[in-house]
């Protein structure tokens, strides 16, 4: 870490700074970078050994973004769009990885880094109008601010399957990938998850594994990516109109560029439905889910579409008894979210390639050699965990966050998370939370919504500090309002009905329900800024010294 970031340690021995900032994915770089540039000195504390959080972790073979290379990353710098060169339509991990690099390089921001580090205790202290950040390397830090860019898909969850200590053969998990590489080759591979994680690492291990077994509890709905190089004319294109982009970005429902419609599905003749759904097929990509404007609230809408793809399903499966099991049934499409893939249908017409539809034979344990389901034992050289996250809250969950007058955020959220705009917590001053629970994150492109809550954060500390105020809260009022249109909202779409991470189904014990603002960005962007308008009426400043003075 830069001299220059070694600022005054006090009599308790901690060391006292201006942000603290937690995290060094996309959000957390960015907010360390803002913060520096007002003038701040920021401290950034990241369990991995470096840059990119998710992309750091998430080595796994097919590791891909299933957002366009030009939504998914930062429209703050001209200067870094312009140096920067995507080759794909849909990165790979690899790139993403390498671009987080190429901008904590540009910025010079791993000097502001403690790496290989984690915070253990974050406490307020009222009175000081301090937070107090423990880590565990024993060392204290203590700022005005903290920034929890801690990522809504960073806590990886195993299955809750009995037996797993007892496999003696290769376990690796989908979100620690080993640095080194896996070799696969004449290996019994067996692959626990059928989410956007599970789809890339099926697709790609189905031409390099000896045998790979694919444990399914429950198919996703998986649409043709259709990724591709990018042309060099292209990408000059773009880099002429990367501004005109991040402003249709900005207006987006999704925070990226692709359209959305107004059309209702029933507006349309059944031949020319169909038309739209082989067009969206054909285009690939998530502009499924843009061709109608109705699908995630119209039941029969979503049920026709449903039906769509389980015919494409069944046209490319050779087996029929596969195609039918891989068949995905019982829930809207798009109510978990729809994977992207590259002829992840195709891999299961391998003969090396096994679907053990574990809906219907389920698994009993993990043993020494392999899984046993009901029906016998498979045994296995490697087996792999795709088995997804505790989304959302969990890494704000997994370590005590002590506000006002000593309350935790686990006893906060003890009935679910609750915030305001998903970014400023009532009960918990100077704390904010880009991309955190309750705001667009994980509906819409988590870097524009990064940047947007950054600012949104910076501005409001630059107003604290232009007022000479020293802290600040949402009111109970304004949170409570935001939390009932979110229940509002998620009260009206589909995806309360699927049983996925978006609603806290996936882990044992969470509290469930959709708590995630579903308005879209464009909208959650209008909230936002009429929220710092009205900052007098909305926002709770300097407690201490409005009850000293009553
Ligand atoms: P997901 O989407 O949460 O998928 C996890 C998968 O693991 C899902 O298919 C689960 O089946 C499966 N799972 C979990 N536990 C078990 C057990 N015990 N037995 C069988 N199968 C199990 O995580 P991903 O990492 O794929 O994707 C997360 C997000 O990252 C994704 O949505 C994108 O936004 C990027 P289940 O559905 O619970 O039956």
């Amino acid at each position: 870490m830069d001299t220059q970031m070694q600022t005054s340690v006090g009599g308790t021995g901690a060391r006292r700074i201006d942000v603290i900032v937690v995290g060094a994915g996309f959000a957390g770089l960015y907010a360390t970078y803002k913060f520096r540039e007002m003038g701040k000195v920021v401290v950034g504390v990241e369990a991995g050994g470096d840059v990119g959080g998710v992309w750091y972790w998430n080595r796994y073979p097919g590791a891909r973004c299933d957002l366009m290379s030009v939504d998914y990353s930062y429209g703050f710098s001209p200067e870094i769009e312009q140096e920067w060169t995507w080759s794909e339509q849909f990165a790979a991990q690899p790139e993403i990885l390498a671009y987080a690099n190429f901008v904590a390089d540009k910025l010079d921001l791993r000097r502001n880094y403690l790496f290989n580090t984690r915070v253990t205790r974050a406490t307020w202290d009222d009175e000081a109008k301090l937070w107090r950040a423990t880590t565990d390397g024993g060392e204290v830090l203590e700022a005005p601010f903290c920034v929890m860019a801690t990522g809504p898909l960073s806590v990886p969850k195993d299955p809750d399957i009995a037996g797993i200590e007892r496999f003696e053969g290769q376990l690796l998990r989908a979100q620690k990938w080993p640095h080194e590489p896996v070799d696969f080759k004449g290996k019994r591979v067996g692959v626990i998850g059928t989410g956007s994680t599970g789809v890339q690492i099926i697709q790609t291990l189905g031409s390099q594994a000896g045998e790979l077994f694919v444990f399914q509890r429950t198919p996703s709905f998986t649409l043709p990516m259709r990724n591709h190089v990018l042309e060099p004319d292209y990408v000059a294109e773009m880099k002429r109109h990367y501004r005109a982009m991040r402003e249709a970005m900005r207006n987006n429902p999704t925070g990226g560029t692709r359209p959305a419609t107004t059309r209702p599905f029933f507006s349309l003749p059944p031949t020319q439905r169909r038309q739209v759904m082989e067009q969206a097929w054909i285009n690939g990509g998530h502009t499924f889910l843009g061709s109608f404007a109705d699908l995630l609230s119209n039941q029969e809408a979503n049920d026709q579409v449903a039906d769509f793809v389980r015919e494409k399903i069944g046209q490319i499966v050779t087996d029929p008894k596969t195609a039918e099991a891989l068949k995905p049934k019982g829930y809207p499409i798009f109510a978990r979210r729809p994977c992207l893939d590259t002829e992840y249908y195709e891999t299961y017409n391998r003969p090396n390639v096994h679907l053990v539809d574990v809906a219907a034979d389920p698994i009993v344990e993990i043993t020494p050699k392999g899984i046993r389901t009901e029906a016998g034992e498979t045994e296995l050289d490697i087996l792999i965990f795709a088995t997804g996250y505790d989304a959302l809250t969990g890494a704000l969950l997994a370590f005590d966050v002590v506000g006002r007058n000593g309350r935790t955020l686990k006893e906060k959220w003890a009935s679910g998370p609750r915030s305001y705009l998903g970014i400023m917590l009532e009960g918990f001053p100077n704390l904010f939370a880009p991309n955190g629970p309750n705001g667009p994150a994980a509906l819409a492109n988590l870097i524009t919504i990064a940047e947007h809550d950054v600012d949104w954060i910076a501005e409001l500390i630059a107003y604290m500090d232009g007022n000479g105020l020293r802290s600040v809260e949402p009111s109970a009022r304004v949170e409570d309002a935001w939390m009932d249109l979110v229940a509002m909202l998620a009260e009206k779409s589909l995806i309360r009905k699927a049983n996925t991470w978006w609603v806290g189904a996936n882990v044992k014990g969470k509290p469930q329900g959709l708590t995630m603002f579903i308005g879209g960005f464009q909208k959650y962007r209008e909230h936002c800024a009429a929220a710092a308008r009205d900052r007098a009426e909305n926002l709770v400043f300097d407690r201490a010294r409005e009850s000293a003075a009553a």
